[in-house]
Parts: C-alpha cells; structure tokens; sequence
C-alpha cells in the first residue's frame, strides 16, 4: 500500500528532491563512515530523512505541499482531446490537490461530460488505491465537478455567475496559503466572472491558460481579463501546448497512435476510455498545463518544465478598426482585433450583425450609445483571413473584408510589458519553433520523459501494487 518513488515515474520536482537526497548523502563526512560509526550514522541518516525528506523528495506528493488545481475545460466542446486530458488528470490526481473540475465554453460540453471521466476512474478506483492512499474517491470528484458558463460571454467579457465561476471565487478564498491554480483547457469566462465579481481573489490565483484556438473562441473573456486585470498572474500558452503532439521523438512506442495502442488501451477502464477519443491517437493538447505542474518551480515560467517555459509576455496585441479591413491590414497573431463600424446614414441602432469568418460565427455589438458596431475576434495562425458580414440591415449584408496576420517578431521577447508583470508568453527563440508556432520545443524535448511516466501511471489502472 505504500507509495513506491520509482525513479521513471516522478517528474522533474520529485526528482531534483532526489538529487538533493543523494546530494545529502555524498555531504556525509568520510571520517565518520565505518562499522563503528553506525549508531551515529543510522541516527544521521534518520534525522536527515526526517528534516529534509518530506521538504523535498515527496514534495508533489505530500498533503501540504501538493498543488491545489481546479481544471477549467470545455469538454464535449468541439474537440475530444479534453476527455483525453481529464482522464490523465485523475491519474495523477494523488499528485495534485484537485479542488475543482469546472466545465467551461466553448461547445456543448456539460458537467456530465467530467462525470463520464469519473465514472471510468470509479472502476480502476480500487486498483488505484493500491497505489497510493491520496486517490481522491469518486464521490470527492462529483463534489467537486461544476457547470460553468453556458455558453461564451458577450462583447463585456463577463455576463452572469455560473457555479463554476462561483466555485473559483469559493476556493480561491479558503484559508489556505498556497496559490490555488487554474489550468484553463477551454474558454476563460469562468475565470473572468470570477475576476469581475471577486477582484479581490486575483492575488491568489495562478493560471495556465492554453490559449490559441481557445482565444479564438473566448475573445470576450480574454479581452475583459487583459484590459481590467492585467496583474493576473499568467501564462498565456498560445502555440507552445502543441509540443505535447507535435515533435520530440515518436519513433515506435512514442508516436502518438502507437503509444496509446501500446501504453493506453487495455490498461484499466480509465485507459479504454482515453484509447476511445481522438481516433484512437494521442492529442491531449491541454494536458502541458498539468504536466507543467509535475515539474519543479512552476511560479518561475522561464524555467524547464514539461508543460513548457515561457518568456514575460510583450504589450498584448490588440488592433482596433474603425472600418472594414483589407488584407494589407496586419495584425500579429493571436491578437485581439476589433472591428468597429461607424453608424451610417439609415442603419437603425437595433440592426443585428454576424460576421463569417472559416467555421465562426462571430456575433455583433451595438453600442446604444455611439451606435458603433462592434466584432471581436482572435486569428489562431498567421495568414491571411477573409470574412463576410450578415446582417438584418440591407445597408451592411453582404459586405467582406480581409485581415492578415503574421508571426510575432522575437524582438519582442525584449520588450517585456510593464503592464501585464505576471503575464507570461510562448518563448520566441527562432531554434524553438516547430510546426511554424512558438515555443514548441520547450515541451517536445521532454517527450520520452513524460511519456514514460505516464505509462507507468496506466499501469497503475492495469494491476494493484503487489
Ligand atoms: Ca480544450
């Protein structure tokens, strides 16, 4: 029942704890070794396991000092790969403290969605227990699942309290000095209503956000967040989070279709239902946010995790328009863009307006008092894009535009904002680029490590410990 510490299964924090351990040891003075010296060395020894031990080596594993994380996911949303993500969270859920799993926009996903996940992880509950004792009970879990935000927020970026936003705020503001974390998977509305309706919670929090398709469908959100909270801290992975699938070795076992054939299916039911999302390959675009949490100094980004490292984020790109856009309009990626109509003569105040851009739908704002109309979105790759507007106004129907965007310059990376000092960003060195994005690299190189530790994990759901 005791929880074995296997060198290839603890992540980067519990190893450097280990190093530490040996370290302690080599500091053993040579004059004291020797059979007459073992009393004192046995009572050395134990002192320092004592002392330091529990400090360092089971630090991610220990009550205290383990991470307190609420997930914010939209799973059931337009991709499979959260189902994915949240079945290898509750694999390391005796790592973490999870205090929150919260389904959030974009998509039709639902708290039942999380509850499916924990179903599977109800039927290897037993198994996993065996492991180690700090398994959280399936019952824990559905007391701590929660409906975020039905949908995305409007153009003010936060509407009304969800019981996930509700739960953050809940959690934020226990008596508890560790930061709480909040790996965003999904839209950020959860957390931007919690922001809005309890500022004071900001301090506390810690936010991995995967970013880049989700700030495509969270614009409002982030926007709200980046203009009213820009103390939060941050870390804005837009392109990095794709290094979990994209590069580092996949040679044999490691590919992504073959080590879910060979380390994930058949391993428990929590591996059958990993095994059934996504094809059957390896996505888990959101799980760098935990894996990140697996290393040593997650409160300093610009570290090597596996989840990623990061530079301090530049001024945050945000373009605004007064008119249509053309394709000699640029635009870094990933920006903010706001696209603002002056009224024109005839459009009545109360007109409704969508503009179509690739598969969005991107609702219009009238401001009722400047009657400006007003589009917010997010381009996820540099490139040109083209849209086309509908609207109930003859005037307006029918129009298109175009915008470009290109990649961010790594000069930037020396332009780190003195607005936004906890907000961190994709590192932009040219040699970590992969697949054209950013920072890439910085979570490919750790492949083989943390894929090794996550199929000793699914062995966890394959047989109890002996
Ligand atoms: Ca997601």
């Amino acid at each position: 029942m005791s929880d074995r510490i296997v060198l290839s299964e603890v992540g980067p924090a519990l190893r450097a704890g280990l190093s530490f351990r040996v370290h302690l040891y080599a500091s053993w003075p040579q004059t004291q070794a020797g059979s007459e010296s073992r009393p004192y060395l046995r009572a050395w020894l134990a002192w320092m396991l004592l002392t330091f031990v529990p400090a360092f080596s089971f630090a991610a594993e220990t009550g205290t000092s383990r991470h307190r994380v609420i997930v914010s996911s939209d799973i059931g949303g337009t991709d499979q790969d959260d189902n994915q993500s949240m079945a290898h969270v509750l694999l390391y859920a005796d790592t973490l403290e999870l205090e929150g799993l919260i389904a959030s926009p974009y998509g039709p996903g639902r708290k039942k969605d999380i509850l499916g996940t924990i179903d599977a992880y109800e039927k290897d509950f037993a198994t996993l227990r065996t492991h180690s004792v700090r398994y959280p009970t399936p019952a824990a879990l559905r007391a701590i699942t929660k409906q975020g935000a039905p949908d995305a927020v409007g153009d003010a970026g936060h509407d009304v309290p969800s019981e996930g936003s509700q739960w953050i705020i809940e959690c934020a503001r226990r008596p508890d000095p560790r930061p709480l974390w909040v790996l965003g998977w999904g839209g950020l509305d959860d957390v931007a209503q919690a922001l809005h309706d309890a500022p004071d919670i900001l301090p506390k929090l810690r936010v991995y956000w995967i970013g880049g398709p989700n700030k495509k469908w969270s614009t409002n959100a982030y926007d709200y967040i980046e203009q009213h909270h820009r103390a939060l801290w941050i870390i804005e992975a837009n392109s990095t989070y794709t290094g979990w699938f994209v590069g580092g070795n996949q040679q044999g076992e490691w590919g992504n279709a073959e080590f879910i054939r060979r380390h994930v299916a058949g391993h428990g039911a929590l591996g059958d239902y990993l095994a059934n999302y996504s094809g059957g390959s390896m996505k888990m675009g959101d799980t760098p946010s935990v894996a990140y949490l697996l290393s040593a100094d997650p409160e300093d980004p610009a570290k090597p995790h596996w989840g990623g490292s990061f530079i301090r984020a530049w001024d945050r790109p945000r373009a605004v328009f007064d008119r249509l856009t053309t394709a000699a309009d640029r635009v870094e990626v990933y920006a903010i863009v706001q696209i603002e109509i002056p009224p024109g003569e005839g459009k009545p105040v109360s007109h409704r307006a969508h503009l179509a851009m690739e598969n969005q739908m991107i609702p219009g704002t009238v401001d009722p008092t400047t009657g400006r109309l007003r589009f917010r979105f997010s381009p996820k790759a540099a490139r040109t894009w083209n849209y086309t507007i509908y609207s109930d106004w003859a005037g307006l129907n029918g129009q298109t535009g175009s915008i470009t965007s290109f990649l961010t310059p790594p000069d930037a990376a020396s332009r780190p904002s003195a607005q936004h000092p906890n907000w961190w960003a994709d590192d932009l060195s040219p040699e970590l680029v992969q697949g054209g994005q950013h920072g890439v690299k910085t979570v490919s190189r750790w492949r083989e490590e943390f894929l090794r530790d996550f199929a000793a994990r699914m062995l966890r759901c394959k047989s109890p410990n002996p």
